[in-house]
């Protein structure tokens, strides 16, 4: 087992890609990603926006657990934490927070950094393929897949943009209260680094809460270990074309109803134009009327 290391934050000028929201373009961000695998953005979420999106990360982080206890799985505050991985604790961790509503949709609608994720995902329409939150604390049920070495794509392909990641600091990150490793360009490694390779030549992105990463879904990372009292939220948000699967089905969770109500925005993202049809009434409409429409590849 490899101990999780606090360590001094390192600079190195060439991966100085924190630049304002309003600075950035779609060009150099991409070409980072390209080379690096991430891109930073700082600025790109408004204060009221965070204040609202902190309340209802904690409400729905107190709702995950709960169900998870419920069921079995996760672990309570306060239990003996593994350093590492695996099926442990899952505590922080609020899956599909999206379905709540409310701050997260309207984080959704305002499109942060979308012409970035549009580029990397080659230019068309895109989908949500998951919405999560994570608060990183010291409370010993820490959620442990975030924290193993990982990367967010299950397969690796060496030239498909599979996902693109948004990672939103809600909070300050710090390197005392665990913001995240990622080792720089590590999206174009098959196999997973070593512990030791992974945090001698990776680097923890700290930033200013409003502070979006963007990132390939190869990047191998990890979150920090949170030696503060005070929690360390951010979303965890992913994209991709949308004929990959979601990782939950939003059409279903929010309602047929809810979903002919929202923008064309977020009918795009939940995938409404990306439906699979049932049966032939379904399959057989006009072009305007379609499940899956042409425009999305
Ligand atoms: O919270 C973090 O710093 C990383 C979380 C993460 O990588 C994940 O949830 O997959």
């Amino acid at each position: 087992m490899y101990p999780l290391p606090v360590q001094e934050h390192r600079h190195n000028s060439r991966e100085a890609f924190l630049v304002s929201n309003e600075a950035h373009t779609t060009e150099e961000a991409q070409a980072s990603l390209d080379e690096f695998g991430y891109f930073t953005v700082e600025g790109a979420v408004d204060a009221s926006l965070l204040k609202k999106l902190r309340r209802e990360i904690d409400s729905g982080t107190r709702a995950c657990l709960q169900m998870q206890l419920d069921r079995g799985l996760g672990q309570r505050e306060g239990t003996t934490e593994l350093p590492n991985g695996g099926d442990g604790a899952l505590g922080g961790a609020a899956h599909h927070i999206v379905s709540a509503g409310g701050s997260f949709l309207e984080l959704l609608e305002e499109n942060p950094l979308f012409d970035i994720v549009a580029s990397h995902l080659g230019g068309t329409p895109f989908i949500l393929n998951s919405f999560g939150a994570v608060t990183n604390t010291n409370t010993n049920n820490m959620y442990e897949h975030g924290k193993t070495i990982h990367r967010d794509s299950r397969r690796f392909f060496a030239d498909f943009h599979e996902q693109c990641w948004l990672m939103v600091m809600v909070d300050d990150f710090t390197i005392d209260n665990g913001a995240t490793w990622f080792l720089p360009s590590s999206h174009k490694m098959a196999n997973t680094p070593t512990a030791e390779r992974f945090y001698s030549e990776g680097k923890q992105i700290t930033g200013k809460a409003g502070t979006i990463v963007a990132f390939d879904g190869r990047l191998w990372h990890a979150a920090g270990k949170n030696i503060t009292d005070s929690p360390r939220r951010c979303l965890t948000v992913s994209f991709t074309l949308p004929f990959l699967k979601p990782q939950l089905d939003y059409i279903r969770c929010f309602g047929i109803e809810a979903v002919e109500a929202m923008s064309e925005n977020l009918k795009q993202l939940l995938g409404y134009y990306s439906r699979v049809p049932s049966n032939y009434d379904e399959f057989y409409r006009p072009a305007s009327e379609r499940f899956y429409r042409s425009s999305q590849g």
